[in-house]
């Protein structure tokens, strides 16, 4: 007999813009992305947090890979077995189809291992922390973001114990990824604007000390983005974050005595150019040429080498248009 593997068929509509996507379901029916109220969250808050299919048995492998990881360098850490039939989880790559609006996606930065260690006090309050930490990672337009596939890097953080508010639970602003790439569109010269998207921090109020200093974020709504209340990313072991890094979020200390355990998989659409700083392009090239190396031949497509994709010559100087007021550009 001829057993056919199940698949169902999920609408999709947003923008105006209709789309259907196939899913696959696993043995147990799980759907393996997400669905169309998760997806229009994506396109409305930029961040939210998502199931996943995994075994209490996967978890703990992943989560003990973890803890052998941070004790071992990355270049040991990145072919470890373990961490390699992670990435291999074919949900990954379907959430993150799903979510670019992409036929075929790769990795486009280090999968890793991250941690969020615990502080001692004396702790800031929240709204210190707040305005301490708020930043993006990522510059890319509201016609990048609208694209199809999308033109934006897809940040998944999956995590691998429990992350309650305490416990450095990151902290997100909903909804601010699209008035600032909207700002992005029409502060940015044609000449910049056809950089992005590009990796690159920027802060509402940033310090001297910031690379990217004295580019800055201006208000844009009503409640000056320092004023507002950022929500806890929340969330239980074998959840995931699910997150568009141009909206604005921070890091924020850990209180408890455990530190917070995530894995982390930038992911871009095929065909996409992501723009990113020249140290980062030099380790991924290593890091990628590594797990090519280590991944069965059917999946070193997840990995391919940046040259094909990712670019490092705009990363001369600062771009005056960004300039916080009071900055002369010497232009
Ligand atoms: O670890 C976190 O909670 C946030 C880290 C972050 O925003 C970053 O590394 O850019
Ligand atoms: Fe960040």
């Amino acid at each position: 007999m001829f057993l056919m593997r199940p698949r169902v068929t999920v609408g999709w509509n947003c923008n105006t813009r209709t789309r259907s996507f196939v899913q696959e379901v696993n043995r147990d029916g799980w759907i393996m992305g997400m669905t169309e109220a998760e997806l229009s969250t994506f396109d409305k808050d930029g961040a939210l947090v998502i199931d996943s299919p995994f075994t209490t048995d996967q978890l703990d492998r992943w989560e003990k890979m973890w803890d052998r990881s941070v004790e071992q360098p990355t270049e040991v850490g990145i072919v470890d077995p373990d961490f390699l039939d992670f990435l291999q989880q074919p949900y990954f790559e379907a959430v993150a189809k799903q979510c670019l609006r992409a036929d075929a996606v790769h990795l486009c930065g280090g999968p890793g291992c991250q941690n969020r260690d615990p502080e001692p006090p004396p702790y800031r309050d929240d709204q210190a922390q707040w305005v301490w930490g708020a930043h993006v990672d990522l510059q890319a337009t509201l016609e990048n973001f609208d694209a199809t596939p999308r033109q934006i890097r897809l940040d998944l953080w999956f995590w691998v114990n429990d992350v309650p508010e305490n416990r450095g639970a990151m902290r997100v602003l909903p909804g601010s990824h699209r008035p600032i790439m909207e700002h992005w569109s029409r502060i940015l010269t044609a000449e910049h604007r056809a950089e992005l998207p590009r990796i690159h921090g920027v802060w509402p109020a940033p310090r001297e000390a910031c690379g990217s200093y004295p580019e800055y974020i201006p208000d844009l709504v009503a409640t000056p983005w320092l004023e507002q209340e950022p929500v806890p990313v929340v969330a239980r072991r074998g959840q995931m974050l699910v997150a568009n890094q141009c909206g604005l979020h921070s890091a924020w200390q850990n209180r408890l005595d455990t530190t917070r355990k995530a894995i982390v998989l930038p992911w871009v659409a095929k065909g996409v150019r992501l723009g990113m700083p020249p140290n980062q392009f030099d380790d991924l090239t290593g890091e990628f040429s590594l797990l090519r190396a280590a991944l069965p031949a059917e999946c070193t497509r997840l990995a391919p080498d940046p040259k094909a994709w990712s670019f490092t010559s705009a990363y001369v100087g600062n771009w005056p248009e960004l300039f916080m007021p009071g900055f002369d550009s010497g232009a």
